[in-house]
């Protein structure tokens, strides 16, 4: 029987780096069954940023979001399992780290993240969105999906 593998953009921002939860964030992603198939720690200059959250660049917020996402380097991971963009999006939380401190406490932004803003991780929302970020990072077209052959 064959297993749907899937993929998704994972992303630690700026002070999930910078406070040193790459490894806590990483224990939790291989025990929940992901393979990180490729990382890669980059600046985000502002225009690059601009790129990556132009879906939110009509929004108050936006000015500050870039600036934020910029205050750093950011590791960009490609992970792998199956239903890996839900999977991902259940395990990091809800968008508000403050609210995910009372309502999803053993999500990774109740772990690591301080308010809606500085949230400290990213993840994928659609595979659609995956593919296209996953380009960013990486560069080459990505097939979201794949087949593996279970034994
Ligand atoms: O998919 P999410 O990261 O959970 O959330 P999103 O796609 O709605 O927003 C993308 C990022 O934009 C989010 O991780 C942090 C920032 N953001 C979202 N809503 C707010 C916000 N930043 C501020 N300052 N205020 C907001 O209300």
């Amino acid at each position: 029987e064959a297993v749907e593998m899937e993929r998704t953009l994972a992303m630690i921002k700026p002070d999930g780096l910078s406070g040193k939860y790459t490894e806590a964030i990483k224990e939790v992603i291989l025990d929940s069954g992901f393979h990180i198939v490729k990382e890669t720690e980059v600046q985000l200059d502002a225009e690059r940023a601009s790129v990556f959250y132009a879906e939110h660049s009509q929004r108050s917020f936006f000015d500050s979001l870039v600036k934020y996402i910029t205050s750093g380097p950011v590791l960009a991971m490609v992970l792998e399992r199956p239903d890996a963009v839900a999977q991902w999006r259940t395990l990091i939380g809800p968008t508000d780290a403050k609210k995910a401190k009372t309502s999803h406490p053993n999500s990774i932004r109740a772990m690591c993240g301080l308010d809606s803003e500085k949230n400290c991780v990213h993840g994928s929302d659609s595979p659609e969105s995956a593919d296209r970020e996953i380009s960013f990072f990486f560069g080459e077209a990505e097939s979201v999906t794949v087949e593996h052959d279970e034994l």
